[in-house]
């Protein structure tokens, strides 16, 4: 059995890119690997939040775990700052990585532009990630496409240390890319990808979002005035980002889709999706509001506390073995 390990940020706004590029997959890897899951609250305060939405955005994350179908008796779910590994981790491999490959990270670049003095923390997200990895002896990594340099990232560190400190140090992590959905663009500039953080509410489709905001989102996407169905990224990315939306929820491949909507206009395909959006997240949302409140979803999440502790403690005391570092060998 392989182990899998992968997070989202408790940000709140959780989308169809998070769902379609990751989540998704959390559940199909289930079947036959050891699956821990975790909910990244450390890597939320890389920029500011307010504690108590920070507590309610870690829970509804949680519900929303379980109810796209991850089996608590089967995965590991739980809080990283549950688990004083992540940061502990984080620290030894800080002191094997290099502000200048860093400073190379294309999200690190995005977020702290138009920043005179950006946050350390927004700094060395990519290394607490490599640690979050690294801390579970984790095989596979599933991301969406936008995570490829950190999971590379983590596997350069990992080499690294391997090669000056023992090649038993650290396993050597695979990143997991979905074929299709891997990215999803923003609805209202398909340049760039579809997120939490876009001010612009109609940019994305909440997994929670009602019937008429989903409507709403889908049918102000920006497309363009050529007026003809056709699958072109280049020249019709806006159209294109549907089309691909269209075809990875119901699984039908993208040129079935052209033909089908072949002289019939983007009205027609923007309400078709709209009603396929509303009809495959319904399920999803019931039983987030059956989860939500429920008291099992702390136990939950304190029992898989303790077994990601009890695996990240073995780790971290033969890593601290490796280096030296501590006085109880
Ligand atoms: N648009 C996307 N398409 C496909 N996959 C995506 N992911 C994020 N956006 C898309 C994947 O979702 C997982 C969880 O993401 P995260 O919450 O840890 O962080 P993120 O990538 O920073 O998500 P956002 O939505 O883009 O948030 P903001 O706006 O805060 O930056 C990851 O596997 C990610 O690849």
């Amino acid at each position: 059995m392989k182990r899998v390990f992968s997070g989202i940020q408790p940000t709140g706004n959780i989308h169809l890119g998070n769902y379609l590029g990751a989540l998704r997959q959390f559940v199909d890897l289930q079947k036959d690997n050891e699956c821990i899951y975790c909910i990244v609250d450390m890597h939320a305060i890389t920029v500011p939040k307010d504690p108590e939405t920070l507590k309610k955005n870690i829970m509804d994350v949680a519900a929303l775990y379980l109810a796209i179908g991850i089996d608590p008796d089967k995965s590991i779910v739980f809080v990283q700052s549950d688990v004083p590994g992540h940061a502990e981790l984080s620290w030894i491999l800080t002191c094997s990585s290099y502000t200048g490959e860093l400073s190379r990270m294309t999200q690190y670049k995005q977020k702290s532009k138009m920043q005179e003095s950006a946050p350390t923390g927004l700094f060395m997200y990519p290394v607490l990630m490599a640690a979050d990895i690294l801390l579970y002896d984790t095989n596979i990594v599933p991301v969406g496409d936008d995570q490829k340099q950190h999971i590379e990232l983590t596997r350069d560190l990992a080499k690294r240390v391997n090669g000056k400190y023992g090649e038993d140090t650290f396993v050597i992590p695979e990143g997991r890319y979905m074929k299709s959905g891997a990215r999803i663009m923003s609805l209202d500039d398909p340049s760039s990808k579809m997120s939490k953080s876009a001010e612009n509410e109609y940019s994305r489709i909440q997994l929670l979002d009602s019937p008429s905001k989903i409507k709403k989102s889908i049918m102000r996407a920006t497309t363009d005035s050529e007026g003809i169905i056709r699958y072109d990224v280049e020249n019709q990315p806006g159209l294109a980002n549907l089309l691909n939306i269209y075809s990875v929820v119901t699984e039908k491949p993208v040129e079935d889709i052209v033909k089908e909507y072949d002289g019939k206009g983007y009205g027609a395909l923007k309400k078709d999706l709209a009603e396929i959006l509303i009809e495959s997240l319904a399920p999803i949302q019931k039983s987030y509001n059956d989860i939500r409140n429920s008291d099992e979803l702390k136990r939950i999440l304190a029992d898989g506390a303790e077994k990601a502790n009890a695996i990240a403690e073995k780790t971290v005391k033969r890593v601290k073995d490796n280096f030296g570092l501590g006085n109880r060998f």
